[in-house]
């Protein structure tokens, strides 16, 4: 067994640690403000290859591993929670499903341009009326020769609106299939963009299908089989959310130890204070944590092990570690931790979508309990 990282993950955690520091964190802020997204922050993304961290360079990508990709999502969200998100939901929700599941043509149309950074990816599962019962869907497929008129609409899409690609499913008569929606396709519009708490600047809208004709070459995977491929996409998603998560907590950390060090009240720095080391120490040892089973989930996947419940597990520890730690933080920070001069706010918004999306903790909860019972 062995704890440190290769020399690999290391420069790839350098390269996007100094990448975050020099062309994230400076708008990061007013992004989050006028929730706006920057497409000039992916595309330089996509010249350092992130946007196609684990899949082969015949793909696009630069042939690393999701360990490296975690790596990725969690310093880019050390500093902007939705810079890790937008980064996740284009590798983990609509990259990986073209790659386990993809006919080699759809893998060179699809995946190819998205791993270069080309193309940006969003994965449609949720609707108004089914979030955690995901399958009681009701968007629906229905066969018209050599196409699939699709009609429904789905919400909460991370990378609504900006993506070229849809990763969706829909109700077809032999079950829940999948599919892969161009922009462009006939019957297709992006509906309401959500104002929400957190993660402001990546953008989160409705997508709706009025009678969209999609192409059958465009069915990913089995006729059917889309659930399985739903619920197995979200496997590895979970684990893209858990990094996001511990990035959230360590820039949370990083900005309470600083600022624990420098404010003084009764003659000297609070650090000093053991009501506020203990909780330093607290937050960084719950971090900790939640990143080695993030990593260790990663590591699996790669190993070709089954992951799933390390996934969901590491999900669970880090989305709460992540909302304890921004939370102790703003109390660090007392008022001015409530202000926005002061960056903690915005992390601990942020970090409680953790506890949302991918499955809700609860739904984390479910998964774990069933496996343990396997
Ligand atoms: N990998 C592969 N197959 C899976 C799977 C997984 N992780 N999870 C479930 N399946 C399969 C089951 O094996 C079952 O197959 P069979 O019918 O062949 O037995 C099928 O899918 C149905 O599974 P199950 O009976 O467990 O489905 P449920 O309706 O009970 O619900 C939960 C499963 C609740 C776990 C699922 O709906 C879920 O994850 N909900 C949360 C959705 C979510 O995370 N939404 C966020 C969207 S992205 S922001």
């Amino acid at each position: 067994m062995n704890f440190m990282l290769s020399e690999e993950h290391d420069m790839i955690r350098k390269m996007v640690r100094d990448f975050a520091r020099k062309e994230v964190a400076p708008t990061a802020a007013i992004r989050d403000e006028e929730e706006r997204f920057d497409e000039d922050i992916f595309r330089k993304m996509a010249e350092l290859g992130l946007t196609g961290i684990p899949w082969p360079e015949k793909y696009g990508g630069i042939g690393s591993d999701y360990l490296a990709y975690c790596i990725a999502v969690e310093e880019l969200s050390r500093v902007c929670a939705s810079t890790g998100v937008t980064l996740s939901a284009h590798t983990s929700l609509a990259g990986w499903p073209i790659y386990a599941f993809g006919t080699e043509e759809q893998k060179m149309r699809y995946l190819k341009p998205m791993a270069l950074g080309e193309k940006i990816g969003a994965y449609g599962l949720t609707e108004s009326g089914s979030g955690s019962d995901a399958g009681g869907m009701k968007t629906t497929a229905r066969r018209d020769g050599e196409h699939f008129i699709l009609n429904g609409s789905k919400i909460f899409i991370t990378n609504g609106g900006i993506a070229d690609l849809y990763i969706v499913f829909a109700a077809a008569e032999e079950g829940v299939t999948a599919f892969i929606i161009e922009k462009e396709c006939e019957g297709f519009s992006i509906g309401k963009k959500e104002r929400k708490m957190g993660i402001r600047s990546s953008p989160t809208t409705e997508i709706i299908f009025d009678h969209c004709r999609v192409p059958a070459e465009n069915v990913l995977g089995e006729i059917g089989s889309g659930f399985k491929i739903a619920m197995k996409t979200l496997d590895g998603g979970r684990n893209g959310i858990a990094a996001q998560a511990v990035g959230i907590a360590q820039g949370a950390l990083d900005a309470a130890l600083q600022y624990a060090q420098e404010r003084k009240q009764f003659g000297k720095p609070i650090i000093a204070n053991q009501g506020i080391s203990f909780k330093l120490a607290d937050m960084a040892t719950a971090i900790e944590a939640s990143r080695l089973l993030t990593y260790q989930a990663a590591w699996l996947e790669t190993e070709g092990e089954p992951y799933g419940k390390a996934s969901a597990m590491s999900k669970l520890l880090a989305g709460d570690t992540a909302m304890m730690v921004t939370t102790e933080a703003v109390q660090i920070f007392g008022g001015y931790g409530y202000t926005k001069d002061y960056p903690v706010e915005r992390y601990m918004r942020d970090a409680k979508i953790t506890q949302i999306y991918e499955g809700t903790q609860e739904i984390q909860r479910l998964v774990i309990s069933r496996m343990l019972t396997k």
